[in-house]
């Protein structure tokens, strides 16, 4: 069983010594963030600030700053955790619907006028943002067809009393398909904007599922116990009962406003766009909610700790639909979770490398560099996989460039997306003679010598 709600994983982290309260006041612009940029930076404490400069409501940020943090929360190990979560994504289990009593997140509900989202602690974070943001919350809406919902993470710019900018990076982002269904029809889009969340929930939230594949159902699937969910109160969406604070509006047809710039998890700026706007239209939240602060920028953050192992995930799910013989997939930090994607497989025939390097670029990651290996490379220590492309392939052959793709619009290499992307294959050449690794008997047998240095010892 997983962790129910925010809370009993902060619990956690504190047992464990990894929450740090800092009692001082805190000023929301820039300093937050500034305490967030170190304990990111040192794989440090989740962090805790009771004292938000104009605010009574606490903030929390750093909860999940790491891999190691994400591959414990799950419950699973560095070595397990892809094929657990990959069990995870194959196995959903839809939300289950509870009573307005049973539900938290509602203890208070404020509609219409009691809205102000300036009574909300969302703090600025880069030098040259926009302003303030909102950068961990879940957003759900449903296909105006079908009524499947979605759930997937996007920054929005606190812009004024009840409103929200929205920004999608890239055309393939599902509640993108949703929004130009309503909009070609006149309509908003319904939309809940879901704040303080247990860690599977976050992390569901960024498998690249198939369209009409609802997230949540992820999340009860890599818990091992559904989601609760309970309606909103002025839309029609279920929305998870034991969430701190949930925005509850529209996205409206017809309108765009300027949106942005921010810093990415690319390592730069996002620049400005004009993108779609929240109306709110309700807030829910619990009595004593906590705000869930998070931070993006260069690797590492929690943007990327939050990416990293759903992505691989996604991308190896695709991947083994067609070629069971794909071993594990990782998406290195250099890449920025997402970006380039080092994948290694049991190759059975002639240029089947090509078939996996060519599917991957497609994929719905849409990566822009993808390197194959064979199962012998693991594929998690970037050195092994530069020395097998190093040693191993010959670019005239083994290097393939797709011109002009539609990518990441956030590299800031691209040009409104487009870009081009390039796999390497660097498997050993087919049934082609090719020398042995150099390897010495017995390195198995000798133990752990830097937990010995500084002592005199008999080893046999
Ligand atoms: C902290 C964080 C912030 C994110 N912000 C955005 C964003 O502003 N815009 C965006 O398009 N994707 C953003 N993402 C990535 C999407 O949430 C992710 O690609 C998701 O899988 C998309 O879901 P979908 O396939 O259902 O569209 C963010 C991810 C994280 C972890
Ligand atoms: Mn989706």
């Amino acid at each position: 069983m997983g962790f129910r709600d925010l809370r009993h994983y902060l619990a956690y982290l504190e047992s464990r010594g990894q929450l740090l309260t800092i009692q001082d006041e805190i000023d929301p612009v820039f300093e937050i963030a500034a305490y967030l940029r170190k304990t990111c930076d040192t794989a440090g404490p989740a962090l805790l600030f009771p004292n938000v400069k104009g605010h009574r409501m606490p903030v929390v940020g750093g909860v999940v700053n790491s891999r190691d943090r994400v591959v414990e929360a799950l419950g699973f190990t560095r070595e397990n955790a892809l094929d657990r979560f990959l069990d995870g994504i194959r196995n959903p289990l839809p939300p289950v619907g509870v009573s307005i009593d049973e539900a938290p997140c509602q203890e208070i509900v404020l509609v219409g006028e009691e809205v102000d989202l300036a009574r909300f602690p969302a703090p600025t974070y880069c030098a040259q943002d926009g302003g303030p943001y909102i950068t961990m919350a879940v957003q759900v809406a449903r296909d105006p067809d079908t009524g499947v919902p979605n759930a997937a993470i996007h920054r929005m710019q606190v812009k004024g009393k009840n409103r929200l900018g929205f920004f999608w990076s890239s055309a393939n982002k599902h509640i993108k398909i949703q929004f130009e269904k309503a909009e070609s029809r006149g309509q908003a889009l319904e939309i809940a904007v879901i704040q303080g969340l247990e860690p599977s929930l976050l992390l569901a939230s960024q498998v690249r599922a198939a369209y009409g594949v609802d997230e949540l159902g992820i999340a009860g699937g890599l818990r091992g116990e559904p989601v609760e969910v309970v309606k909103a109160r002025t839309v029609d969406l279920m929305v998870p009962a034991r969430a701190e604070i949930v925005f509850e509006g529209r996205l409206l047809p017809g309108y765009r406003e300027s949106e942005g710039p921010f810093g990415e998890f690319s390592g730069y700026y996002g620049p400005g766009s004009m993108s779609p706007v929240m109306e709110v239209t309700a807030v829910t939240m619990r009595r004593d909610a906590l705000w869930q602060a998070g931070l993006t920028g260069p690797p590492v953050t929690e943007n990327h700790a939050l990416c990293g192992l759903p992505f691989e995930a996604s991308l190896y799910y695709d991947l083994k639909q067609q070629f069971p013989e794909v071993r594990a997939v990782h998406l290195p930090l250099s890449g920025c979770a997402r970006y380039t994607a080092y994948v290694s497989a049991g190759i059975r025939y002639r240029n089947q490398g090509r078939c996996i390097l060519t599917s991957a670029l497609g994929s719905n990651l849409k990566p822009k560099m993808v390197v194959l290996c064979d199962e012998d490379v693991d594929v998690f220590d970037e050195t092994q996989v530069l020395w097998a492309v190093a040693t191993r392939s010959r670019p005239g052959r083994d290097v393939i460039i797709i011109e002009n793709n539609c990518l990441a619009a956030l590299d800031p290499s691209a040009q409104e997306g487009i870009n081009d992307s390039m796999a390497i294959d660097a498997t050993r050449p087919f049934k082609e003679p090719f020398p042995e690794i150099a390897r010495v008997p017995g390195v198995e047998k000798v133990p752990d010598l830097k937990a010995l240095a500084g002592t005199v010892v008999g080893i046999k």
